[in-house]
């Protein structure tokens, strides 16, 4: 058996009951075997999978809090701190009632790679809790939020964890988690990312995974001599990266149809009209189903099933596992072009599979939603230097990053024989600057 092979069977017996874990390091582990093999006995020799599939430190407490009945309210919360080896721990926070040690596992290791291909000195983690904000009051959501960083605050700071926002955690959570930070350390640092402006936040921050999920998907669509302009394209959730994946994409020339939340789709053939969802999911916190009753000519369907509108390009910007091998086929067969992942591992392995045999041109999360954590280190380097700069030196940033992303997958590829296998190309790429500065560091 090989080495990567063997490690995925000891990553599954150790790790029971965490199929989204297993399904994570199954991907990266299969592309890995290329490199892998051709050094087997060095990697084999310092344990480099053993150590790069065992996380450094999961941190896992009690977070018990007061609902608006004066009931005590109990949650879990966690926070895995999975490779530091090329920078301090980064990685957002998820609140979803889905949340487990197993999700936060997949997320913490997804994360190395992606923080890796950025260029920037950041490790990989994720943290979260079970907790649910929907239809909770602001004062319950702040109450949670004090709760859970009364804890956290023990392992987090600016040169050691700096958590963001994920599902479930946006402005208002990292404002509430700030401010009690603050408070139980006294230190006024860039502990957090994804602040409000006015407290260190950073511009383009709430714009940079959507803008920079379209900056490569432009690269990737020029390459094939191709343009946006005049695409038709599917947006799938209606979050912080939809809502800025979608505007980007208008901005571009393309067609945004459709996007969903938990409960069902909206169709608008004539293109979705950007302020009306920011106004539902921004302001009123609602669901999508309103705007079909705000915009004529728009339809809305209760469930699943958005995937059989027909576009040119597919955006998962939900959740993970959301587009599946029938959902794939579907696409396949109304003419997708190209599917990029704004959403962490929201394609299953044998729908990406599919895709790569259909010759769809597929760009995988870690590549493709790494603006954000970018924007996140470039936060983090204004807060050091007690400086903000302006939304377009952030963004001409942003852009360049996701462009060196873009080249870096491409050319990984390319070295392996593999052309346009962006999933093999943004494994290695993310795994060689890790690899070698876990060599560098000693058996630690
Ligand atoms: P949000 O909480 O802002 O939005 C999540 C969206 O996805 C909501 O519309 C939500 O609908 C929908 N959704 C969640 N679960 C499901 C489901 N099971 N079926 C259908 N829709 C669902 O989160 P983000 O936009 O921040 O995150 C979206 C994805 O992007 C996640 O995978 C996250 O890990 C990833 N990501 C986020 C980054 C960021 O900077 N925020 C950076 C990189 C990746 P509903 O309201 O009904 O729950
Ligand atoms: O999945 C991700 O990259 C994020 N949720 C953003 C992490 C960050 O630290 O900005």
């Amino acid at each position: 058996m090989s080495y990567t092979e063997e490690i995925y069977e000891r990553v599954v017996a150790q790790n029971p009951n965490e199929p989204e874990f297993h399904q994570a390091v199954k991907e990266v582990l299969d592309s890995l075997k290329v490199v892998i093999d051709k050094n087997e006995e060095e990697y084999r020799r310092l344990s480099i999978l053993e150590r790069l599939v065992e996380p450094e430190r999961i941190v896992s407490f009690r977070v018990p809090w007061i609902d608006d009945k004066g009931t005590v309210q109990v949650n879990k919360g966690y926070r895995v701190q999975f490779n530091s080896a090329i920078g301090p721990y980064k990685g957002g926070l998820r609140f979803h009632p889905t949340v487990n040690q197993g999700i936060l596992k997949f997320l913490g290791f997804e994360q190395i790679f992606k923080n890796s291909l950025t260029g920037l000195p950041i490790g990989g983690g994720k943290g979260g809790s079970n907790f649910d904000p929907k239809g909770k009051s602001d004062r319950e959501v702040m109450a949670f939020c004090q709760s859970f960083m009364t804890e956290l605050c023990k392992y987090i700071g600016k040169d050691e964890d700096v958590p963001a926002g994920d599902i479930g955690v946006g402005g208002r959570e990292i404002g509430y988690l700030y401010g009690q930070y603050k408070r139980i350390t006294g230190l006024y640092e860039g502990v957090l990312t994804g602040k409000g402006l006015n407290f260190g936040g950073s511009l383009i921050r709430t714009q940079a995974t959507g803008y920079g999920l379209v900056y490569i998907l432009d690269e990737m669509v020029k390459a094939h001599n191709d343009t946006l302009e005049g695409k038709t394209v599917i947006v799938t959730g209606s979050g912080n990266v939809a809502i800025y994946a979608v505007e980007k994409a208008t901005q571009l020339g393309a067609k945004v149809v459709a996007m969903c939340d938990s409960n069902g789709y909206i169709h608008d053939p004539d293109g979705i009209k950007l302020d009306v969802v920011k106004d539902i999911k921004e302001v009123k916190r609602g669901r999508i189903k309103e705007y079909a009753d705000r915009v004529p000519g728009s339809t809305y369907t209760e469930g699943t099933g958005i995937w059989n509108i027909k576009c040119d390009i597919y955006l998962p910007c939900a959740t993970q596992n959301e587009l599946a091998l029938d959902a794939v086929k579907t696409l396949v067969a109304n003419g997708v072009k190209y599917v990029a992942e704004g959403a962490n591992m929201p394609t299953t392995l044998d729908a990406t599979e599919y895709l790569q045999e259909q010759g769809i041109l597929f760009m995988p999360g870690k590549a493709a939603n790494a603006g954000g954590v970018a924007t996140s280190a470039l936060e983090m380097s204004q807060n050091s230097m007690r400086l903000s700069w302006s939304a377009e030196e952030v963004d001409a940033r942003l852009k360049e990053i996701m462009v060196n992303i873009f080249k870096k997958v491409s050319e990984a590829a390319d070295r392996y024989d593999l052309t346009d296998n962006y999933v093999v190309g943004a494994n290695i790429a993310g795994f060689e600057k890790v690899v070698d500065a876990m060599k560098a560091q000693g058996i630690v």
